[in-house]
């Protein structure tokens, strides 16, 4: 019995010594625990070696966290409890956050490098005068397949997907807006309908695309589609452009009937912690050749005309990553359709994939 009283003693002594360390280290590196940021963002949409270069620049750790769908991003940050300093959601839910008060105001003095985003990007409908948010990225929704893999299908249109030709042969983006917006506009409605008898047509239409569908899956997506395990994919136009600098035998096209026009932005979340670190790295990723190297590394559209100027010409000239506005004007945006809607979106979604297994 003795012995194990000592053991005891021994674990709790241990166990304080390691809490005071901790503690000691904290206060060693300078800052106090505020000196954090904390950022969440989508997966795979950073280049890693900025984060390094931020905290290196204002001395201020990054804690970073991830997700894979506004709706898992609104899940976590409704429920509270959450300290996040930065957050990058798309458009529609950014009008979502809005309305439920979840977010911030950004005071526009405080970020110098905001001059740099071409004004194609400001002042969209979900945030008139960018009051809450600070565009990133942006692009599309497509089809991008390997020609050689694919009967000489064109994709032009996104019937072209129900073809007999593809068993088992295509990859969609686990998204219920991309997704529940294909079907839809696959069926000349607008990828927002409401009406219940469209939506589930759009459910009936996408249960018979289950033969063609391999997987609908996330950002794994990317490093499937490269290595050919399926011919065709729905997905977004950046992870089609990271595709096809993997392998250039694909193309990626977005369908006539009309297709989504996204924009993902920077917003501080009423709970943030950190709000001067906020501004810091909101301006420090606004900074041109930042977010040109930054748009290098993830594929994606960058909004920033000062940072779209030192990229390549292989890029910026690009159309298919950077269509003209003439085109972008005849896509649509998602709109925020309310709690409700949202949540009828992501349950018919659901039952696309529980056919699906
Ligand atoms: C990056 C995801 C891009 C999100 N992995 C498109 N809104």
């Amino acid at each position: 019995m003795k012995q194990l009283v000592n053991a005891f003693l021994a674990i709790m002594i241990a166990a304080f010594a390691l809490m005071y360390l901790g503690s000691w280290m904290n206060k060693s590196e300078g800052y106090s625990g505020g000196n954090t940021l904390t950022i969440y963002n989508w997966g795979d949409y950073i280049d890693p070696e900025l984060l390094t270069q931020f905290q290196k620049e204002t001395g201020i750790t990054v804690i970073y966290q991830t997700f894979d769908s506004n709706e898992a991003m609104l899940t976590k940050i409704e429920q509270g409890g959450t300290n996040f300093d930065v957050v990058v959601p798309s458009d529609y839910a950014i009008a979502k956050m809005k309305e439920e008060n979840l977010l911030l105001p950004i005071d526009h003095s405080k970020l110098p490098n905001l001059s740099h985003i071409d004004s194609r990007f400001m002042n969209l409908s979900f945030d008139e005068g960018n009051k809450y948010s600070v565009p990133y990225f942006w692009g599309t929704v497509g089809i991008i397949y390997n020609p050689e893999l694919t009967h000489g299908i064109k994709f032009d249109s996104w019937d072209d997907l129900w073809d007999s030709r593809l068993k088992n042969n295509i990859m969609l983006v686990d998204g219920a807006r991309e997704i529940m917006g294909m079907a839809l506009n696959s069926l000349h409605y607008s990828l927002n309908d409401r009406n219940e008898e469209h939506l589930q047509e759009a459910l009936t239409k996408l249960n018979k695309l289950s033969p063609n569908v391999k997987a609908i899956v996330g950002d794994e997506i990317k490093m499937l589609l490269a290595n050919e395990e399926a011919a065709v994919g729905v997905v977004w136009s950046g992870d089609a452009s990271e595709i096809m600098d993997e392998n250039d035998k694909l193309d990626y096209v977005v369908p006539k009937e009309g297709s989504n026009v996204w924009a993902d932005n920077l917003v501080i979340p009423r709970t943030a912690a950190n709000v001067e670190g906020a501004y810091k790295f909101i301006d420090f990723m606004l900074r041109p050749e930042v977010a040109a190297q930054n748009a290098e590394y993830v594929g994606y559209s960058t909004p920033n005309k000062d940072a779209l100027a030192l990229l390549p010409e292989d890029i910026s000239g690009d159309e298919r990553f950077y269509p003209p506005k003439e085109l972008t004007d005849k896509l649509e945006v998602y709109d925020n359709l309310g709690k409700k809607m949202l949540a009828h979106y992501n349950e018919l979604f659901l039952k696309f994939k529980m056919h699906n297994d």
